[in-house]
């Protein structure tokens, strides 16, 4: 690829991998359509010429990193056009697969301790069985402090005392392969818990070798550089009877590894190798494509800071040695054995992920985009209500480009986020309807439905009444951030809106959880259950609704209508994304409605999805 410089276009920035999700990360904070860029003069502006325009607004810095990135970046993905991508997509279990999320501490308790335990899960397996899933994700179960619950992991090779011990984890996966299903493990390495050997280690011996496992730096009477951590506050904690500082992106416990370490990727490699195997079938990764930093670890831009919140993102969220470290990773663990990998990796878009997961490419299979979750320019913790057709056009730009040779992931939820639904709905008289609809899209979209935990109960967001009903760090934190500038009431209305604690209350289905107080107490909806065991099985038993083509019918304001099909089977799913009843669009002539139990009638009601199959000639 050439050099690119302050003399190229706009459009020639754009038209890179890097350029194209970092711009377009930009006219989503803005809320500018991409049109703004490949349909008007705007486009054909030298860079030198935007950097005066937009001096007050972004500044040089901006253009400059980026500049810096698009460069670093040799590759091109493959030519997506359809005529160059393979017709259909390779067959893979997981990709078949509907996978659900268990966050331990909060999933199934079976010793009345009011915390969740691997035991809990195995008893649990006939449940997961009977709804349909195929593989269950684990988040981190591992030894830790349990600064950030278990994603600060003191001990990779031991399990945490309350979830119970190593024999229990075999026996999990013993059964949960007994049934039939796949069990993937959290893989926490961009960090380690401050309480970990190694950097203990480093700690207590400036000269030890694993001194360098970490980012150490001196104190020089500052920060070393301005980089700020996601759960607020500097990314530096200072060690003063060591005269130095060490960096941390998340909290004060959780260290960076210094990937750049060639023993450190050793004994990571190591250690996945270590559970591969004992025959676990996969690793989700945690922020892993943050393991690679520039060099140096210089000072972030601030305009960047500003417009994404966190200064220094721009030197770690797509590294220079990024694609190096990930393929060394399957190469000398992942292939060998066969596993499955997806990515979670926040702030990569749609072309930055065909370069992580394209098929060719040897990296990783799938990856967790986050773009989805909120609308353009808002944040988690806004209070509004999101809008569908949001999702909808996101949804579709990501299935018509994404091409054949990579598979999406489908999720609404995860243990980061407040439940999408009562993102869209604030009217709980529309709980139900939303629950539905979502439900329908994930499992008659293409790509591997992430199914997060109580999703199919049809759980909502929790009215917690004050900070003490609240333990996740980063909500602690941020609220003490915003006390600095508003009164305590309003304070905790913004945490309660983003806390990541509506999603790690303990399901309701367990004895213990008679203990929290009663607000924090939902009721399985059952009618939900159904559906999800309804949708799986549909799913399971239709291949076109996993490989087959998916073609957009309609996308008009509130609708979306689309297609899929394999040649020998093919489906309708019409949806109302709206509060409002609308006359539906498709003519269902040929056609026979599976699993809708509103009826065919000429009326959508509120959020209603029907999915209907072309009737085969008798
Ligand atoms: O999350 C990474 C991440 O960037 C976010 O989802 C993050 O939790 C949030 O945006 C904070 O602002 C992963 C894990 O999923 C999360 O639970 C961990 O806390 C985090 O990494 C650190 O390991
Ligand atoms: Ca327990």
């Amino acid at each position: 690829m050439k050099e690119l410089t302050q003399s190229s276009t706009l459009k020639e920035l754009y038209s890179t991998p890097i350029g194209h999700d970092t711009i377009g990360r930009v006219l989503l904070q803005l809320n500018l359509s991409e049109k703004w860029i490949t349909g008007s003069f705007i486009g054909n502006l030298k860079l030198k010429t935007l950097m005066k325009l937009t001096k007050k607004s972004l500044g040089e810095g901006f253009w400059n990193a980026l500049l810096h990135l698009i460069n670093q970046e040799k590759d091109l993905p493959l030519d997506r056009t359809p005529e160059a991508m393979p017709k259909e997509p390779k067959k893979a279990w997981w990709k078949e697969a509907v996978i659900y999320q268990i966050y331990p501490r909060s999933f199934a308790d079976s010793n009345g301790d009011g915390i969740g335990d691997l035991k809990g899960i195995t008893e649990k397996l006939d449940y997961l069985k009977e709804l349909g899933v195929n593989a269950i994700w684990l988040s981190p179960v591992y030894d830790s402090p349990n600064d950030d619950n278990g994603y600060d992991i003191r001990d990779y090779r031991k399990i945490m005392t309350e979830f119970g011990t190593m024999e229990d984890f075999d026996e999990l996966l013993k059964k949960t392969h007994e049934k039939g299903m796949r069990l993937i493990m959290d893989l926490v390495v961009n960090h380690t818990s401050d309480e970990h050997e190694w950097f203990q280690k480093a700690l207590q011996d400036p000269d030890s070798k694993y001194r360098d496992y970490y980012f150490f730096r001196e104190d020089t009477g500052k920060e070393p550089n301005n980089w700020v951590s996601f759960f607020g506050g500097t990314a530096w904690n200072r060690y003063p009877e060591q005269n130095a500082w060490a960096l941390h992106l998340f909290s004060k416990k959780q260290m960076d590894l210094n990937w750049d370490n060639p023993n450190v990727r050793d004994d990571v490699i190591d250690m996945i190798n270590w559970w591969l195997d004992k025959g676990v079938d996969g690793f989700r990764m945690d922020v892993i494509n943050y393991i690679s930093k520039e060099a140096g670890l210089p000072n972030g831009d601030e305009a960047i800071g500003s417009m994404m919140m966190f200064y220094g993102i721009e030197h770690y969220y797509y590294g220079p040695h990024l694609h190096e470290y990930l393929k060394e990773i399957q190469d000398k663990a992942f292939r060998p054995h066969g596993a499955f990998s997806v990515g979670e990796t926040p702030g990569v878009g749609r072309e930055m992920a065909k370069l992580i997961t394209g098929e060719e490419r040897g990296e990783l299979d799938m990856i967790f985009s986050f773009d989805q979750l909120d609308m353009p320019g808002r944040i988690r913790f806004d209070y509004y209500e999101y809008d569908l057709n949001y999702y909808r056009d996101y949804i579709i730009d990501w299935m018509e480009h994404y091409g054949n040779n990579c598979w999406m992931s489908l999720f609404y939820n995860n243990h980061d986020n407040p439940r999408m639904v009562s993102k869209v709905t604030k009217d709980p008289a529309f709980n139900v309807p939303v629950e539905k609809l979502l439900a329908v899209m994930q499992f008659t979209l293409k790509g591997t439905p992430f199914v997060y935990q109580g999703d199919e109960m049809g759980l909502t967001n929790y009215d917690f009444h004050s900070i003490e009903e609240l333990s996740d760090v980063e909500s602690k934190n941020r609220y003490r951030e915003l006390l600095k500038m508003h009164a305590p009431e309003e304070a905790f209305r913004i945490i309660r809106t983003g806390t990541r604690d509506h999603s790690r209350v303990l399901l309701p289905w367990n004895e213990s959880v008679k203990n929290l107080p009663d607000h924090l107490i939902q009721q399985p909806d059952e009618s939900i259950t159904e559906l999800y065991k309804d949708l799986i099985r549909l799913r399971r038993e239709h291949p076109a609704l996993i490989y087959g083509t998916f073609k957009v019918l309609s996308r008009k304001k509130n609708r979306f209508v689309y297609e899929r099909s394999d040649g020998s089977e093919n489906f309708v799913i019409e949806c109302n994304l709206s509060k409002d009843a609308r006359p539906a669009l498709f003519r269902p002539d040929g056609y026979e409605p599976v699993l809708n139990p509103q009826g065919t009638g000429p009326v959508l009601t509120p959020y209603e999805a029907r999915i209907y199959r072309k009737k085969t000639e008798a």
